[in-house]
């Protein structure tokens, strides 16, 4: 079956987001962060109920490029425009069907620091698909709602996305990210994503991927006395893994899905072990009766929490600090080394012992590559060495180097080698911030 998604822009690389909270020293001072409100289950149970009778009302389901998803997109984007949001609706094609995305910002915060969060509104075909994504689906309107309702004014941006087509491949959010010109990815403070969040037989499981949202949604469980876990079900299953792919910080919650929920999970969840997370899961049975109330309004609420968080301060390091290239730079396939320069001026005296290397790579066997940061008198650091058993994608990490016994100022260079046949990849950027 053919199909064609929009075409990839050319991206050129995106600039790595700056860490979602400030590292010391580097940000001004959070405004005050105040205490999110209670997100009510019944107003987030009211959206669950509309979106149950769009898909009784078309054909049994919400599935991308049937009618029961535009007019779920419809149903969202109501009640954005009635409260404020500017919205926008992307399309791209898929199987030969129109899909959409609908994108909701937040007047006021700084532009150059955008939160957002997100969750896919497509059902699968085979039913309405109420806990997978509904309930994501509403949590977030109602949390934009509720930002709305509080005239909300973070620092930072505050931005929404319901993402078409996730079920086929993550292919809204795709969509969206690879359309992302290189310097609009570069203002993403985070990104947070919510995929079934109300399952029947709920766990209560944490992306772990970005450490300081990771903190934020452990910390606000904590305070419930709730136990979480790292969500194992599937790194890349969903729309936060379009974000990752490009440097993007992300998180999330999920309350699992067909996996089996364990006698120690159990003991500390409730609920029946030896039983799916969610029995329904993407079946007809998956309907408002197949949620968790107690899950769904937990979860609600925890969105609520992190947005309030995480969008006060700011995390733009003051000027002098960072310096970056978000040029690309192809790495030639078991080639020579190549070099991605950053020049560094008005510095004074050494770097420090804890300079933080941020790295981009896009390379399909990271495996292959060997990085390096070459200090500006040719000295070099080894940063990552190849590993013939690592074949995931991309290189996005931060490294930290003592180079404590180097000048600062000059030109810095981050190096690269693919040194095994096959799979290439590009530099994509690299940041120093001293
Ligand atoms: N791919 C999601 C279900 C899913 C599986 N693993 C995870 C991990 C985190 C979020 C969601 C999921 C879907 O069917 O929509
Ligand atoms: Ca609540
Ligand atoms: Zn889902
Ligand atoms: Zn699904």
């Amino acid at each position: 079956m053919t199909h064609s998604v929009l075409r990839r822009t050319a991206t050129t690389a995106a600039a790595l987001a700056g860490l979602l909270l400030a590292t010391p020293g580097a940000s001004a001072a959070p405004a005050q962060i105040a205490a999110a409100p209670d997100i009510p289950l019944a107003s987030v149970k009211a959206h669950l109920t509309q979106f149950q009778s769009i898909a009784t009302a078309n054909g049994g389901n919400r599935a991308h490029g049937r009618p029961g998803y535009r007019a779920s997109i419809d149903y969202v984007k109501g009640k954005l425009d009635a409260a404020g949001y500017t919205t926008s609706l992307q399309t791209f094609t898929y199987n030969g069907a129109t899909g959409y995305n609908l994108i909701a910002d937040w007047p006021g915060g700084d532009p150059n620091q955008v939160l957002m969060a997100g969750a896919h509104l497509d059902s699968t075909t085979s039913g309405p698909g109420i806990n997978d994504n509904a309930t994501g689906s509403a949590a977030v309107l109602e949390t934009a709602l509720a930002v709305s309702r509080a005239q909300l004014q973070p620092d930072k941006h505050l931005r929404f996305g319901w993402w078409g087509a996730e079920e086929l491949g993550l292919v809204g959010s795709k969509a969206y990210v690879n359309g992302l010109p290189s310097a609009e990815r570069a203002k993403f403070a985070g990104y947070l994503n919510f995929d079934m969040i109300g399952s029947p037989n709920p766990g209560y499981f944490v992306y772990d991927d970005d450490p300081a949202i990771e903190k934020t949604f452990k910390d606000y469980y904590a305070g419930l006395g709730v136990p979480t876990e790292i969500e194992t079900e599937g790194d890349g299953r969903s729309d936060h893994a379009s974000f990752k792919n490009v440097g993007i910080p992300v998180g999330g919650l999920f309350t699992g899905a067909s996996r089996t929920k364990t006698a120690a999970q159990a003991q500390k969840w409730g609920g029946t072990s030896g039983q799916a997370f969610d029995r329904c899961y993407h079946t007809s049975c998956d309907t408002t009766a197949n949620i968790n109330d107690t899950a769904l309004d937990r979860n609600s609420d925890a969105v609520a929490h992190a947005i309030w968080t995480l969008s006060a301060g700011t995390t733009t390091p003051p000027p002098g600090t960072s310096f970056e290239n978000t040029a690309d730079v192809a790495i030639p396939d078991n080639g020579a080394a190549v070099s991605s320069p950053v020049t560094v001026t008005g510095r004074t005296g050494n770097a420090p012992s804890t300079l933080k290397v941020d790295v981009n790579v896009v390379h399909t066997y990271r495996g292959d590559v060997v990085l390096d940061l070459v200090a500006p008198d040719g000295s070099a650091y080894r940063l990552k060495n190849s590993s013939s058993s690592d074949s995931a994608d991309n290189i996005v990490a931060t490294y930290t180097v003592n180079a404590s016994s180097e000048v600062a100022n000059g030109t810095w260079r981050l190096r690269a080698q693919d040194v095994a046949a096959q799979d290439t990849g590009y530099i994509n950027s690299v940041r120093l911030t001293f």
